[in-house]
């Protein structure tokens, strides 16, 4: 009995999704060019590839037991099927935006106005819950030239860095939907079935648990331990360690990257010295 998991064909999802089931350990044969699917060699899963708007419909009907896709992508389709994690990557938002010339002072621009979109049913959504009427123009590709060729007033399309909207004399007016890859699974789903996606899960976030976590080091003279000990945050107490020279510690710990920078300088003047950082890669709590 193999699980079967939709992940995108090609395109912006492709690497991560891959690169996801390799942290889980999962090696799948997949070196075969322009290939529908492929098997594992040490986990009961099958892998299809496919058009990323094609996997929530795949997912409903249970033709693929689970997908990974764009949250943009599973609420556009309107499809019934269960989110269950949420992965980390392919993280966007989906925004309206407007020329750099135009004076946007609120959603009321939007009023009465032309939208290009790939998006009509999130954009409606949106326009209803503010009693907005606008006339919505449906385009599956460049939205974002839509305004400059007088087809749109605004356009509501996905922006990452942001490049794209800048390049076309465009500014991002409203976040409508912050959006990231998750994974999907069919309401039905056998016990057998559920059984892999539990250790597929419990993998999946062992690995999420660690990505942003750093193992920290450092050596300290003993007197200074518990003032150190009391501004590092950590997971639990850090472990403290008698060093060789006479009257110094080491201090091992784990913080978030941001922990990492807030509490340094602090840790560092009350008297901390060889401070190392190093990445986690997975992580059972
Ligand atoms: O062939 P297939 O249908 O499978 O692929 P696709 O062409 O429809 O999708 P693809 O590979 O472009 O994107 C797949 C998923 O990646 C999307 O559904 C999102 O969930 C996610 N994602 C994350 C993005 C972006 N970031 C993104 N920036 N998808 C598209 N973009 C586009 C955006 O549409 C715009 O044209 O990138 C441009 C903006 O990027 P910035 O960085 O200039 O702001
Ligand atoms: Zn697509």
């Amino acid at each position: 009995m193999n699980l079967k998991l939709a992940i995108q064909k090609s395109g912006r999802l492709y690497d991560d999704s891959v690169k996801l089931l390799k942290e889980c350990g999962i090696d799948i044969n997949n070196n075969v060019k322009n290939q529908l699917k492929a098997t594992a060699s040490n986990f009961p899963i099958e892998v299809f590839f496919l058009r990323d708007d094609d996997i929530p419909q795949y997912v409903e009907d249970g033709v693929a037991d689970i997908g990974f896709v764009g949250e943009n992508v599973i609420y556009e389709s309107q499809k019934k099927v269960d989110i269950v994690e949420q992965l980390g990557f392919g993280k966007c938002r989906l925004s309206f935006a407007v020329s750099k010339s135009e004076n946007y002072t609120g959603k009321e621009f939007l009023q009465g106005k032309k939208i290009a979109t790939s998006y009509p049913v999130l954009v409606q959504k949106f326009l209803d819950e503010n009693n907005i009427q606008a006339e919505i123009h449906v385009i599956s590709g460049s939205v974002e030239i839509a305004p400059g060729i007088g087809l749109a007033d605004a356009i509501c399309d996905l922006v990452s860095s942001g490049s794209t909207l800048f390049m076309n004399g465009l500014t991002e007016a409203e976040i409508i939907l912050q959006s990231q890859s998750a994974l999907i699974k069919t309401p039905e789903l056998s016990e057998e079935k559920q059984a892999i996606l539990d250790k597929l899960l419990f993998r999946i976030q062992t690995i999420k648990k660690a990505k942003n976590k750093k193992y920290v080091l450092m050596n300290a003279p003993n007197e200074k331990i518990s003032q150190i000990v009391n501004v590092l945050p950590g997971m639990k107490s850090p472990t403290v360690l008698p060093l060789t020279i006479e009257g110094w510690s080491a201090i091992h710990t784990v913080l978030s990257e941001s922990e990492f920078w807030e509490h340094i300088q602090e840790i560092k003047s009350i008297g901390a010295e060889d401070i190392l950082v190093l990445p986690i890669e997975k992580m059972v709590v």
